[in-house]
This record gives C-alpha cells, sequence and structure tokens, in this order.
C-alpha cells in the first residue's frame, strides 16, 4: 500500500470535495481505462479508488465521497473492516490457495458452519461455497434439480439473479443484462410478484395466489424443480412484496415438493435490519443463496440448505477451482464476527429509522417522490411524474448526477431505471448519513 493510501485511511470521516468531480487523475485514468478496458464493463461514477472505509471512499484526487452503495451492497462491515484486514494478512502470509477440491483447509469449513448456525430455521443444513452471487444462483438450481428430478424454475417479474447464461435468463430486465446475448437457457418461467406501489389493492395473500395460478398453469407443480425469489428485490427496485406473499409461496412449495430458494444476495447478512431478510416474516427457505455482504469485500458466495437437498448431487457434482478460496473465508469469518460482535443488525435499524423519516418527510413535500421503502440500510424512493405512478428516469437520473458531482455515491435501480437506492456500509456514522440526505433535499428543492 503507498504512504497516500495510508495516510488518506486515517483521514477524519468526512465528505471532502477538492475539485470538479471527477477530478484531473480520475480523468487520466479513465482515458487509459477506455484504451484498455472492454467498454461494456460500465461504471457508475468515473472516479478511481484508493481507499475506502466506513462512509467514505478516497478517489485519486483525495476527494472524499459519501458512500451510498457499499459496492453495491458488498462492503456492510466497512471496505478495510479491522477484522477482515487483519484476517486476510494472516492468511495470505500462510497460504493463498491449494483448492478446496485438492487439499482442504478449516476455514472453509467454519464459514459453512457459521451460514448453516446463521440461517433460518433450525433443521440440519449444508453448505458449498462459490465465488459469485450468479454462481450460487446457478448451483442453488443444479442442487435443486438433483434432488426433485424435475427440471423447471420459477422466478417472478422484475428479478435480478445475475449475468450467466442461466442467471440472464432468470433475470428479468432485457437492457442492460441480457440485451444481444442469448439464447438463454430453457426451462425458466417467470411468475408476477407483489409491488405494493403498482399493484395497490392487491395484498399479500391474492398476490400469492395470482403468483400459484400462473405456475400451476404454465409450468405444472410436477415439474417444477425450484421457486428462486429475492425476499426483497435488489437490481429490479427495492421492492418488497406485501405481507404475506413469501409465506404463502414458501407453504405452497412445501406442499408441491418444490425447493423454495431464497436469493439473499443483496438482502443478507445484516442489510436489511436483520440476519437475512426471510427472517422478518419466519420465512424458512429450502435453500438461501447468500454472497455480497458475507466477506466484507472478498468474492465469496454460499449455497446453504436442508441437508437432504444439498447432499442430493453426487460427489464431485459440486465444486470449483477457487469456490470458499481460503482468504475469502478468512474474510467472512471476520465479517460474520463483526456483525455479531459490533451489533450492526440493530446499526441497520438505526439507519432505516433515520432514512425513512427523512424521506418520508421528502416524500410529503414533494409529489415526485412516489414510493420511500425498503429495511434497514436498504432503502429507496421511487420517482415519477407528480401526483402519477409514471416513473421518471430522468429525474432519477438527474438527482443522481447531481448528487455525485457533490461527492455522494448513489445509484440507481428498478425495472423502469426510476429508483434511487441507498445502500450504505452499516458502519457509516449518522452525521455522514445525514449530511447525505441534506444533500439529496436540496437537490429535490432545487429541481422543483
Ligand atoms: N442475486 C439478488 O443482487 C448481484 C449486480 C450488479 P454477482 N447484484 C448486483 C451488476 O450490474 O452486475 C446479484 C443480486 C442478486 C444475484 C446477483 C449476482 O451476484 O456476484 O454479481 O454474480
Amino acid at each position: 500500500m503507498s504512504s497516500t493510501t495510508l495516510e488518506q485511511r486515517t483521514a477524519v470521516e468526512q465528505r471532502r470535495i477538492v475539485n470538479e468531480i471527477p477530478g484531473p487523475r480520475s480523468r487520466e485514468l479513465m482515458a487509459r481505462k477506455q484504451g484498455a478496458v472492454a467498454a461494456g464493463v460500465g461504471t457508475t461514477m468515473p472516479v478511481f479508488a484508493v481507499a475506502a472505509d466506513g462512509g467514505i471512499v478516497v478517489d485519486v484526487d483525495g476527494n472524499q465521497l459519501i458512500d451510498l452503495g457499499s459496492g453495491i451492497a458488498v462492503t456492510t462491515v466497512g471496505a478495510s473492516a479491522p477484522r477482515v484486514v487483519a484476517a486476510v494478512q494472516e492468511q495470505v502470509a500462510a497460504f493463498t490457495h491449494t483448492c478446496f477440491m485438492v487439499t482442504p483447509y478449516e476455514a472453509y469449513v467454519g464459514v459453512a458452519e457459521a451460514l448453516n448456525r446463521l440461517t433460518p430455521g433450525d433443521h440440519d443444513k449444508r453448505t458449498a461455497l462459490f465465488n459469485s452471487g450468479a454462481e450460487a444462483v446457478e448451483n442453488a438450481v443444479k442442487i435443486a434439480r438433483s434432488y426433485t428430478g424435475r427440471q423447471s424454475v420459477v422466478v417472478f417479474d422484475h428479478a435480478y439473479h445475475g449475468r450467466t447464461n442461466l442467471t440472464m435468463a432468470m433475470t428479468a430486465k432485457s437492457m442492460p443484462y441480457k440485451h444481444g446475448f442469448g439464447p438463454f437457457a430453457s426451462e425458466v418461467y417467470r411468475a408476477p410478484l407483489s409491488y405494493p406501489f403498482r399493484d395497490s389493492g392487491v395484498d399479500g395473500a391474492a398476490a400469492a395466489a395470482r403468483a400459484i395460478d400462473v405456475i400451476e398453469k404454465q409450468v405444472g407443480a410436477t415439474n417444477l424443480a425450484a421457486v428462486v425469489i429475492e425476499p426483497i428485490q435488489g437490481e429490479g427496485g427495492f421492492i418488497e412484496p406485501a405481507e404475506g406473499f413469501l409465506p404463502a409461496l414458501a407453504a405452497w412449495c412445501r406442499e408441491n415438493g418444490v425447493v423454495f430458494v431464497a436469493d439473499e444476495v443483496q438482502t443478507g447478512f445484516a442489510r436489511t435490519g436483520d440476519m437475512f431478510a426471510c427472517d422478518r416474516e419466519g420465512v424458512v427457505p429450502d435453500v438461501i443463496v447468500t454472497a455480497k455482504g458475507i466477506a466484507g469485500g472478498l468474492p465469496l458466495s454460499a449455497v446453504t440448505g436442508r441437508a437432504e437437498i444439498m447432499d442430493a448431487p453426487h460427489a464431485g457434482g459440486l465444486g470449483g477451482t477457487y469456490g470458499g478460496n481460503p482468504l475469502a473465508c478468512a474474510a467472512a469469518l471476520a465479517a460474520i464476527e463483526t456483525i455479531e460482535a459490533d451489533g450492526l443488525v440493530a446499526r441497520a435499524r438505526e439507519i432505516e429509522d433515520l432514512m425513512l423519516g427523512r424521506l418520508r418527510a421528502l416524500q410529503a413535500a414533494d409529489a415526485r417522490v412516489g414510493d420511500v421503502r425498503g429495511r434497514g440500510a436498504m432503502i429507496a424512493v421511487e420517482l415519477v411524474k407528480a401526483g402519477t405512478t409514471e416513473p421518471d428516469a430522468a429525474l432519477t437520473n438527474a438527482v443522481a448526477a447531481a448528487g455525485r458531482a457533490q461527492g455522494l455515491i448513489v445509484l440507481t435501480c428498478g425495472t423502469y431505471g426510476n429508483v434511487l437506492r441507498f445502500l450504505p456500509p452499516l458502519t457509516i456514522t449518522g452525521e455522514l448519513l445525514t449530511e447525505a440526505l441534506d444533500l439529496l433535499d436540496g437537490i429535490f428543492a432545487s429541481t422543483r
């Protein structure tokens, strides 16, 4: 690590804008990126990072940006959390890789034990580790197919499950995720979701009945291996289904021998004010897929589920060279310890209170804020043409751009591109969050 970076790492946690964003060094690097990196790999903000932790990302020009994105819900414990840094440093000096399928190591088993303990339900569980969210989703489907002897998979409107071939088929939105990349995997079917803001009057039970009807008529329960669902949708727009929707679906799956898979890649590990989003309604998925927040920024993902389901594939049927890499496992154990020891689940609920309070006040003052929703540190506002539910993607992009120009790392999402989403690290200070919300208030006021 360069000495500049070390200095910046210890800088006071505050927003600092030293030049127009992007600054000169970021602009230089962006030009190099354009000449070297495939154009399909986009960037939300044209600034290059040199250090990050808590609620701050420091860029190459010395700007300090308020982090409302956590690298898309990954650095829940911070981007250089002390326990994670120490655990990875110790592990990297011992060995970087042996391949768990060749000569195993303890940390992988430790992570599996931790996941079996922490995920919903107290039944006997097993875990397998992978590298990315998409890879874990694919493996969950493989496992469900192996266990049930059935092929079909049901996913939902607005779903996001990844960018690999099978997970592109499972993802709903064409542009940018699927456009021009087909043909896609077969035997993937889409059911209607519960989307309270756009579905008013349809409660959770009715929305579940509507989805189940589509599944029974268009797929047939006896063909169906798995129902895969994000308990709160991420990329699709931070859509929280109406109460009762998830329990009803899970119950139908249980009655029909269908594996109920919760994709908690984005919602997992304290993000939503529970260790897992399924916990809120007491939903116990047969299989749960996790990644992102699991390992403090190192690439790791997991599939955890009922022992009899997880053990269905033949020996050697699951794996991968890097799955459960020792550095990632060391980081995961440290991240999990941080979440538990530092009370980050409770911290997520404090962030929820702060953010929802402020954003609801904004909604009361601004008719373009159609909906304020989310849980924990996974909060969103859906922007519309005043007084309607017509999505306003242009306003969303304008607010995000204005925020970025003032040093806020703010992300958008949603099928209609009209959702501003907030995913701060749980270690962000209340002062920084308040400052970010003040800036956003100002941006909304200046565009009214
Ligand atoms: N399932 C619920 O949110 C990843 C995608 C960003 P990977 N979401 C961020 C982008 O544009 O690529 C995600 C998710 C849910 C699966 C995934 C996929 O996880 O680690 O990106 O493969």
